[in-house]
């Protein structure tokens, strides 16, 4: 076992696991940079950038650093006398006042302004001319650069800039990179990078599969200090700035978070926050006016319920100062909604918007709006078609401050669906795309899924012309590179819109139930603030930053990773069918278990065929949502993704695949494989187990163990199934019940 990581052994610190570097030159070389740590500025997220820093030199490389903060002037500035050390401040205050105050510090001119850039900035001023680059940076971004002496200069846009850069800094060192001669600019690809907790008052968490909340306890609310600064950290590590604290299904205990005896409580969530540059969002109820403000109707063109919101508004934000704003899920899943009054969702969002912006709030608004008490009978009703129809009309009609939160696929977050046409759809309306890191579909943190390699298939899918789901969320009209667009577009633009995603972490020691599932986490910020980074990139930081440094373990536990998610689909629903799991808790295999249901998720499978018929010419006319390549190559079978086919059509079970295959074989087939490669995944982890700490090993087995058995379940009751209905053998005679 790794003795390195005595005190962590239950991974409860993740990926700011600052274990001690193994290898001793490399820690040699880190040191002889690391041993100075001058913080140039006061204020909260300078002062977490310094503890942070401090906490993670002492572990990697053994001693913490001398703070030469206070005399700047003894200690030489960033090089001098006192040797090399690492500088952290706002970019443009740093060049201001280091002329003065560490001239001799050589690295500072020739470090800084030689090419210092992200692209030419707009210029302001001659000191603008000398650095462009910083004049691009933004509040949250960041630039790391090598002085000629070796100082490392940790450089904040903003002061959220600042410790991202920190953050920044610590990973390079956590993942072995080299640190001399750095010329690193960074800046988030959207101002919008959100978690949303669906944690109830009573301490549990709604599809949480990690123990229970972290914010609530038996109805006292913040009483964990020591674990909500862990989850501050980690969370800010990896650039989230937004978190919602309950869950969207706001009951009556969570309504009234808004009221006065309350907040004060919220109020010591969000402090811990704002040191962490993440602002607080509460979910809210849309009949709170009635339910907490004692008013007859919430209808949000009512005079008095606009005021209502607006003083109870004003009251939240004078107790948190930064308060972020609302999540509403309206008309939805039997939540209280502005169509109880015969109005639109633009008059309701807009209402709490018009509240929201003397503080400059955002309402998340989501579109997550459906019939949920459909007559499975009924084939002409669509779930699929549901967010686009009720919000496309509205396109153009928000409020500025207002986002519209849109899952990543028409239903509901199975393991394969087609991206959401509304992503792609809306033109005039800020948007943000929503994920569900928490594995509610996906094996909720028993089955080992990696979700990256499917969130960014959603983020780089394209309609024919361009323009990326990515850059939608982004406010980019396509094209352009990320960078160019974001400077251009974003930039003093106003666009709030970016991603966000549904928590899968709570009480359990590691965070999340499997210890794997960090990944998700992890990874889900790291892609928030850079779209464009790869899955495989992103799995191996985690890997090395949380669970070993060992090379050969890491090529083994990537490769788990980067295949978990295509086993998973393999053993459970069939392309693109989705939905075949027990009601309720949304576990382990029912293929009708939602078939005679009011919650519009049908397949449809009768003795000669299976699939939904969501074409224009004969189906619900989902298909023609698209913009016009995607809606064709959706229209027919054989242009259809073959692994959507079932989601759009309804074949019968010998049609052929493009494989020569017929559909009822591609089932069979890819559910023996899928149980089999899961069980791969099993011996993958025991081949590596004297690698492995031996808490990390034991705990990850039990769980693909179960994984592993738990697929042979799938495998068995999806062909028993398939062949009681079709009749038709398997070609290869393999057991089936
Ligand atoms: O997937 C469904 C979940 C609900 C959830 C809902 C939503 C919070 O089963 O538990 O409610 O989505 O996203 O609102």
């Amino acid at each position: 076992m790794d003795a390195g990581r005595a005190g962590n052994e239950a991974y409860e610190q993740a990926w700011l696991d600052y274990r001690r570097i193994e290898d001793e030159a490399l820690r040699e070389s880190y040191a002889a940079v690391c041993g100075r740590l001058l913080i140039a500025g006061e204020g909260a997220e300078l002062a977490a950038a310094r503890s942070e820093l401090r906490r993670a030199i002492a572990g990697l490389l053994g001693s913490e650093p001398v703070d030469v903060s206070a005399a700047p002037a003894d200690a030489g500035g960033g090089g001098g006398p006192g040797g090399p050390a690492i500088v952290v401040g706002l970019a443009d205050r740093v060049r201001e006042s280091w002329h003065e105050w560490a001239a001799e510090a050589a690295g500072v001119e020739a470090g800084l302004d030689a090419g210092a850039g992200a692209g030419a900035g707009a210029g302001a001023g001659a000191g603008a001319a000398e650095m462009p680059g910083f004049e691009t940076l933004g509040d949250e971004g960041y630039a790391i650069r090598t002085g000629a002496d070796g100082s490392v200069y940790l450089l904040g846009g903003g002061a959220k800039g600042a410790l991202y850069a920190a953050f920044g800094f610590i990973r390079l060192l956590q993942t072995g990179a080299e640190i001399r001669g750095l010329r690193i600019v960074e800046r988030p690809a959207y101002p919008l990078r959100m978690i949303d907790h669906w944690d109830n008052a009573d301490g549990s968490v709604e599809r949480g599969y990690a123990g229970g909340s972290l914010f609530f306890d038996g109805g006292r609310l913040g009483e964990r200090a020591e674990r909500i600064t862990d989850y501050a950290r980690l969370t800010a590590s990896v650039g989230i700035n937004a978190v919602a604290i309950n869950n969207v299904n706001v009951h009556a205990e969570e309504t009234r978070l808004l009221a006065p005896e309350r907040l004060s409580d919220v109020a010591r969530v969000a402090d811990v926050f704002r040191e962490y540059g993440i602002a607080l969002y509460l979910s809210v109820n849309f009949a709170a006016p009635i339910e907490l403000g004692g008013l007859g109707t919430a209808d949000p063109l009512d005079p008095a319920v606009a005021a209502w919101w607006r003083e109870t508004t004003a009251e939240v934000c004078r107790v948190i100062p930064g308060f972020g704003g609302f999540v509403v899920k309206a008309d939805s899943e039997h939540r209280p909604g502005p169509f109880t009054y015969g109005r639109d969702h633009a008059d309701g969002a807009n209402m709490l918007a018009d509240a929201l912006a003397p503080h400059d709030g955002t309402v998340i608004w989501r579109c997550f709006v459906y019939d949920c008490k459909q007559d499975w009978r009924d084939r002409r009703t669509d779930r699929a078609r549901a967010a686009y129809d009720h919000f496309m009309p509205l396109d153009g009609a928000f409020r500025d401050n207002v986002v519209l939160q849109i899952k990543h696929g028409p239903m509901d977050f199975q393991v394969r669906e087609p991206v959401s046409p509304l992503l792609l759809g809306l033109r005039r309306t800020q948007i943000a795309l929503e994920l569900q890191i928490t594995q509610e579909y996906t094996g909720q943190q028993r089955h080992l899924c990696y979700l990256l390699p499917m969130w960014k298939e959603v983020l780089d899918f394209e309609a024919g012309d361009g323009r990326t789901v990515a850059d939608a969320a982004g406010g980019r009209k396509g094209g352009a590179s990320a960078d160019e667009q974001g400077a251009a577009e974003n930039e003093g633009g106003g666009w709030r819109g970016g991603l966000a995603a549904v928590s899968n972490v709570g009480t359990d020691a590691n965070w999340t139930g499997h210890l794997l599932a960090q990944a998700n986490w992890y990874g889900y910020g790291r892609l928030a603030w850079d779209p464009s980074a790869s899955a495989e990139a992103i799995g191996r930081e985690w890997i090395r930053m949380a669970l070993t440094s060992d090379a050969s373990v890491e090529e083994t536990v990537i490769r788990m990773l980067m295949d978990s998610h295509a086993i998973y689909e393999s053993y459970t629903a069939p392309l693109g069918v989705g939905w075949m799991v027990n009601p309720n808790h949304h576990y382990g295999p029912n293929v009708d278990g939602y078939e005679y249901s009011p919650w519009g998720t049908y397949h449809y499978a009768d003795r000669d065929g299976i699939g939904v018929d969501r074409t224009v010419a004969t189906g619900t006319g989902y298909a023609g949502q698209y913009p016009p390549a995607a809606a064709a190559m959706y229209e027919l079978p054989h242009a259809c993704p073959e692994e959507l086919l079932l989601f759009f059509h309804h074949v019968p079970y010998d049609t052929p695949l493009k494989s020569g295959k017929t559909v009822i074989q591609h089932i069979y087939d890819t559910r023996f494989e899928g149980a089999e490669r899961a069980a791969g995944l099993l011996a993958a982890w025991d081949h590596i187990a004297n690698r492995l700490p031996a808490r990390a090993y034991v705990e990850v087995r039990e769980r693909l163990a179960h994984q592993a058995e738990h697929a042979r379940e799938w495998r068995d009751q999806l062909n028993t199934y398939f062949y009681r209905k079709s009749g038709m053998a398997d070609a290869h005679g393999r057991t089936i019940y």
